[in-house]
């Protein structure tokens, strides 16, 4: 039996991945940071009473910041293939912890490529490193392959910059399986709900079912390239499958703005929204509604601009050409953005139409929004 280790395993990534490789019948461990309460709600549909016999799911206890369980955990673990997705993968918040994230996003790859060679695993361990379109930042060329410049744009980014340099470092230095998936936005009902996507798919739900009037995002211009978490992590094991390790970007090759994804989301479900005004003023009015279950007054309007989600540096246009990983994995993505969006609308009117039962019977819930 094939034995993975994936960081980040509670996370939107690590969640569908880990059900992909026990699909495949491999034996799968993760690395939980401990928090004051659980955390695992993406992975509790796969767990295993340890207590039983024949578990193909193990949660250890770690953080990438500590290189002592790193090596720790994979010297018990012995993995065939370790995937490195565990990070601080917010942008915005980056740039509030930037320290931080050098040394989770940055250093923490470090710390797994040293322990794999330190502990004599550098011929049997193939490793996967979580890297970004973000590498890509200020446009030099679009659409953008495995060889156009990187210009990253955020602390984030700075650190994978690093981490992707260091796992193809040590590809050459030590004759090491290691790859980078340069993955551009991936996104899913698993989504966490602070970026884009999630937020404006559980407030399109909010807002249509009357718990919420209005939506304010950031810059609605920007433009990104994206696809389903689903499709994305089966192209991250077909990475490690091959006879060589490469560098592969991993994409749609269309991109959309964020303005256009609103309008998306809302029109899921029977709203069509306007957009009036410029810059700051800009927002989103209803045009229409032709769905009988929300009652949405023409001309309200749902969707506002705040500045207060400008970052300090922004990415403004990502757009990825995925031929070499079409070409030499034969990865072919099932999802296209309609079908995506749909899945994440579904997903959230059902989530928010249950917890507004829950709500009007009384029950306290404490949602948090940003
Ligand atoms: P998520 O933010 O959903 O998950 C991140 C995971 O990393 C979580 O399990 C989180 O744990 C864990 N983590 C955070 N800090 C630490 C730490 N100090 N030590 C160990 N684990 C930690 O991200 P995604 O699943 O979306 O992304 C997976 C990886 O892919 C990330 O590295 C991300 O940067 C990268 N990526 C993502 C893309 C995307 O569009 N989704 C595109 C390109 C790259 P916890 O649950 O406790 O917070
Ligand atoms: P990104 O994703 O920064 O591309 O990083 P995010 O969804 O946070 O932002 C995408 C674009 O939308 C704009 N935007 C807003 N973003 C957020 N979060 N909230 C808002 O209210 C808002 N309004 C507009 C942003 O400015 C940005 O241009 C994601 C992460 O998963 C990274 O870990 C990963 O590496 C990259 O995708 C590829």
């Amino acid at each position: 039996m094939r034995r993975a280790l994936i960081t980040g395993i509670t996370g939107q990534d690590g969640a569908y991945l880990a059900e992909f490789l026990l699909s495949k019948g491999y034996e799968v461990h993760g690395i939980k940071r401990r928090s004051s309460l659980f955390n695992t709600d993406r992975i509790d549909h796969l767990y295993q009473d340890p207590h039983e016999e024949n578990i193909h799911l193990k949660l250890h206890y770690g953080d990438l910041g500590d290189s002592t369980n790193i090596i720790r955990i994979i010297q018990q673990v012995q993995p065939d293939e370790i995937y490195n997705l565990g990070a601080m993968s917010h942008v915005q918040v980056s740039f509030e912890t930037p320290e931080y994230t050098a040394n989770v996003d940055g250093t923490g790859t470090l710390r797994v490529l040293e322990a794999v060679r330190l502990l004599g695993l550098a011929e049997k361990t193939r490793i996967y490193q979580a890297s970004t379109s973000e590498l890509y930042g200020m446009v030099q060329a679009v659409p953008q392959t495995e060889t156009t410049p990187f210009y990253p744009r955020s602390p984030y980014a700075v650190a994978k910059l690093y981490a992707y340099w260091i796992t193809v470092n040590y590809r050459e230095a030590y004759n090491m399986f290691a790859c980078n998936g340069i993955l551009f936005n991936h996104e899913s009902p698993l989504r966490g709900e602070t970026f884009v996507t999630r937020k404006i798919t559980r407030g399109a739900a909010r807002i249509a079912l009357g718990m919420q009037d209005k939506l304010f995002l950031g810059n609605l211009d920007a433009q990104r390239d994206w696809g389903h978490a689903k499709d994305y992590v089966e192209a991250m094991y077909l990475i490690l499958q091959q006879q060589e390790p490469q560098d592969y970007v991993i994409a749609t090759g269309i991109t959309t703005t964020v303005r256009d994804f609103v309008r998306m989301a809302f029109a899921e479900i029977g709203i069509e929204l306007e957009f009036v005004g410029k810059g700051v003023h800009e927002r989103g009015i209803v045009a229409s509604c032709s769905n009988p279950d929300f009652l949405l007054e023409i001309g309200r309007e749902v969707i506002a601009v705040d500045p207060r989600y400008f970052r300090p540096t922004e990415v403004e246009l990502l757009i990825g050409d995925p031929t070499k990983a079409k070409t030499l994995l034969g990865w072919q993505p099932k999802y296209d953005l309609a079908a995506l969006v749909k899945e994440m609308m579904e997903a959230d009117v059902e989530n928010f139409h249950k917890e507004k039962i829950l709500l009007e019977a009384g029950y306290q819930i404490n949602n948090q929004f940003e």
